[in-house]
């Protein structure tokens, strides 16, 4: 590669973590004018006592007692607990369209929202109302419609159960099960693929589990941005010899090497930790095609042990006792060729054996994975392949084994657990008139995709928003937004000003919320919310900031007022009595859902309490009653159709960024300073087609399930290290580029990570 680098473009050779990450949480503080109070907002997060920090899922180790240092929870909180404010002055100043043309970040950086707002078209701006007017128009609009499935409830993953369960609550009293949910474009492959496979559709390991594996397999997630405090159990078991193998398209810097800013003598010496072991770039959507080879390597070097007498490296007691379907699973790989294994995925034959044999010669195996696997348009069989390789060596269900899905949102998880599920189980519904003397309708409802679709179409007239940026988050930005503003009703529940809210249909309304950092007192005085995290860990969070303003209200608060305008009575739900004291809502929940019993007790001890996870006593709720080897399609399948000059687009999040919001434009670990309109490419691929580095390029979809133009223009490239077919850019910026349409059948995760397109110069 030459020197000479497009501008903002540098190679970064530093280890993740280190004084670098330090550096970024000193900034965080005084670009959001907290720097006197910030430090002590950051040694109240994840602390045992009961702060759950809203930057990510993964579990807080419960003998930390002090501060554990992330740089990006710093973020997520410095960012929340902001001294910035907007109230009716910003928005008497702006008019929506001059808001509209404003970046992301800018939007956010405004500070936190403070008065309940309603758009008024013929001014183009937002005015201030009064909630009771606000719930009112609310009430007035869902009422108005011709039945309750022309309405839309969006959850984002920051929602507590607390707050979750009473919005299902409302919305089934309502009378639909239209329950978009960021899940739906996460992990919602998860949540499908896993339930069959092993009968529950979450992680089986607990944190305790990192310390007892012997070797770790890690597939598309990154952990040095995403879940950073993951890093120190990575580098824990780094250190502990245990090997760590990576597949990923892009060499993850933090993946690569780490500095623990908790050790002492490397921050001290300057020196790191070598994460990964073995760093196999698979193709961006080639990971069926690696399991499938990690497979087939492990049934050869079976037959060969059996064959030369020994016992073969099969777990048979575990295969016989506990699960079905291996046979077809068998007779699936055998007529996979290693040809076509390599060509999809992008590696050798003799990586994949080498990953095979670290596999076989572990015990205890852990799998963990992010994105990378779940955003295809075959993410629910990728899991599922993902569960099948765990399962050949007995590696679910016990001591130091299992698969390990990191979640995105903090309470992403806990959400779907309290209901809210666009498809009600029988046992949901009985629960629900067990608990409050009413059978909801057991209609299957919208998913995130759906309810876009439907908005599109005109079947959806209202789209209520608990949290979230649900237009940017989703694919295709130009049929999304024109869906937005054919709406009769939208409102937005939100901490920030987002793009989202500037989409305004017929009422459009914002309402300010308490954000976990938040103090919030009701009637019984201050109260706690609970959050499940990555591993079923349920417990206590509660805000020790004094809100941003007197007029905003929690997010339980502001479901209420929506309920009781919208219902007055029905069916007699106390909705009052349970705002007043959030113990009465978890009784609630204890009743729908009999695995919270004694919630109130449980969750107040010490690090809180599990839910049952079935698979990881080897308890298996599929109908066979035993663990299931799933067989996903044929590789051919892939890209089948596609122009020999096709490149797979996948879309990242940068080191600087939570989803839709843009801290800042850097991402460090990538050498990206200053600008976020850049996408990495191969170098050879950049030379077929007559580029370089630095060179402005444009980006078509190639989808061919319909006639609508995608794409972006005028991006720069940059040289990169990802192996050849597969190209890179930022999540959201690329969405523009994304079909609706093209999405995991199964599950409805859209394919942000698997898309087909054609990269031209710029004109
Ligand atoms: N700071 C911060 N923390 C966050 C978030 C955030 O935006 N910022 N978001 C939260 C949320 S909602 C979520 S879901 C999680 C997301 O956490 P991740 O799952 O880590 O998210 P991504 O950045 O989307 O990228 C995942 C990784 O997959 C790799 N990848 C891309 N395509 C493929 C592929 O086809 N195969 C394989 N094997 N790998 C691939 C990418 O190179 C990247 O390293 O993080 C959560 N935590
Ligand atoms: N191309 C591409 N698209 C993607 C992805 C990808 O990898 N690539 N990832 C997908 C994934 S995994 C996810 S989870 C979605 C994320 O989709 P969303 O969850 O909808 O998006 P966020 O960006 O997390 O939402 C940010 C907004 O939430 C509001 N907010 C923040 N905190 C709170 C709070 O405490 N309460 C309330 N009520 N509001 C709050 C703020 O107003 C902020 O503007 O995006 C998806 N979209
Ligand atoms: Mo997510």
């Amino acid at each position: 590669m030459s020197s000479k680098r497009p501008s903002g473009i540098k190679n970064y050779d530093a280890p993740a973590g280190g004084w670098g990450a330090l550096r970024a949480v000193a900034k965080a503080l005084s670009q959001q004018q907290i720097v006197a109070q910030g430090s002590a907002t950051l040694l109240k997060a994840n602390q045992a006592e009961g702060f759950d920090c809203p930057g990510c899922a993964w579990p807080d180790p419960k003998h930390t007692s002090s501060f554990e240092f992330c740089e990006n929870g710093a973020k997520a909180i410095t960012w929340e607990s902001t001294a910035k404010r907007i109230g009716p002055e910003f928005f008497a100043e702006h008019t929506v369209s001059e808001l509209w043309t404003w970046t992301d970040h800018k939007l956010e950086d405004q500070g936190r929202l403070t008065h309940p707002m309603l758009y008024d078209a013929k001014l183009d701006h937002y005015q201030p109302i009064d909630w009771a007017e606000a719930f009112r128009l609310i009430g007035e609009g869902l009422s108005a419609l011709d039945n309750p499935h022309q309405a839309e409830f969006y959850t984002s993953g920051r929602a507590s159960n607390e707050a979750a369960f009473l919005f299902q609550l409302f919305v089934r009293a309502y009378g639909t099960n239209n329950f978009p949910d960021c899940s739906n474009m996460c992990h919602e492959a998860t949540s499908v693929g896993l339930p069959k496979s092993i009968g529950v559709g979450k992680g089986t390991v607990l944190l305790e589990d990192f310390d007892h594996c012997d070797a770790i397999f890690s597939f598309g997630h990154n952990p040095g941005t995403n879940h950073p405090r993951m890093m120190a159990t990575l580098h824990e078991a780094a250190r502990r010899g245990v090997p760590i193998i990576v597949f990923n398209p892009l060499k993850e810097r933090a993946l690569e090497k780490f500095a623990s800013p908790q050790d002492p003598v490397e921050m001290a010496t300057f020196s790191s930790t070598p994460i990964a072991s073995a760093y196999h770039q698979v193709k961006a959507g080639g990971d069926l095609a690696a399991l499938k080879g990690l497979m087939k390597a492990v049934f050869e070097r079976d037959d060969s042990g059996r064959a030369a007498g020994g016992p073969g490296v099969l777990d048979r007691d575990f295969l016989t006792e506990h699960t079905i379907g291996l046979e077809a699973l068998r007779k699936d790989i055998d007529a996979t060729s290693w040809q076509a294994i390599v060509l999809k995925s992008g590696l050798t034959e003799e990586a994949l054996r080498g990953a095979a044999d670290v596999y076989i010669k572990a015990k205890k195996v852990i799998a963990c994975y992010g994105m990378g696997i779940t955003q295809h348009a075959h993410g629910t069989e990728n899991v599922q392949q993902l569960a099948n390789f765990l399962l050949l060596r007995g590696n679910i269900g016990r001591e130091g084994a299992g698969i390990c899905p990191l979640r995105g949102h903090s309470n992403v998880q806990g959400d779907r657990t309290v209901g809210i599920t666009e498809i009600p189980t029988p046992a949901l519904l009985d629960g629900i008139e067990r608990a409050f003397g009413f059978r909801p309708t057991g209609d299957k409802g919208h998913n995130a995709v759906e309810a876009v679709d439907a908005i599109n179409d005109g079947t959806s007239k209202a789209l209520i928003c608990l949290g979230g940026n649900l237009a940017v988050a989703m694919p295709d930005t130009e049929y999304t937004f024109e869906a937005m503003r054919k709406l009769d009703l939208s409102v937005h529940i939100a901490t920030k000003l987002n793009r989202s809210h500037l989409l305004t249909g017929k009422t459009t309304i914002v309402l300010p919320c308490f954000g976990r950092t938040d103090l919030d007192v009701q009637a019984s005085g201050p109260q706690s919310v609970t959050v499940e995290d990555s591993m079923s860990m349920v417990h206590a969070s509660r805000g020790f900031l004094n809100p941003p303003g007197e007029l905003l209200l929690s997010e339980p608060a502001i479901v209420v007022g929506m309920a009781k305008a919208t219902l007055g009575d029905r069916y007699g739900i106390d909705w009052e009595g349970m705002l007043a004291n959030y113990d009465r809502i978890r009784d609630k929940i204890e009743v729908v859902f009999p695995d919270f019993a004694d919630y109130n007790t449980r969750v107040r001890v010490k690090g809180g309490f599990r839910l049952t996870v079935g698979a990881s006593n080897r308890v298996w709720n599929t109908p066979s009653g035993k663990a299931t080897f799933l067989v996903a399609r044929g590789l051919e399948e892939d890209g089948a159709g596609l122009s020999a000059d096709a490149l797979v687009l996948t879309t990242l999040r940068a080191h600087d960024q939570y989803n839709t919001t843009i801290y800042g434009m850097d991402d460090r670990y990538r050498g990206v300073f200053g600008r976020r309109d850049v996408v990495f490419m191969n170098a050879e691929d950049l030379a077929a087609r007559g580029l370089a580095d630095g060179d402005r390029i444009d980006i078509r979809s190639l989808f061919s399930g319909d006639d609508r133009p995608r794409g972006v223009t005028g991006y720069t490239a940059v040289a990169y290290d990802i192996p050849r077919g597969s190209i890179a850019g930022y999540y959201p910026e690329m969405n523009a580029v994304i079909a609706m349409a093209d999405h995991d059948r199964r599950s409805g995760t859209p394919a942000y990570k698997g898309v087909p397109v054609r990269v031209l110069r710029s004109a």
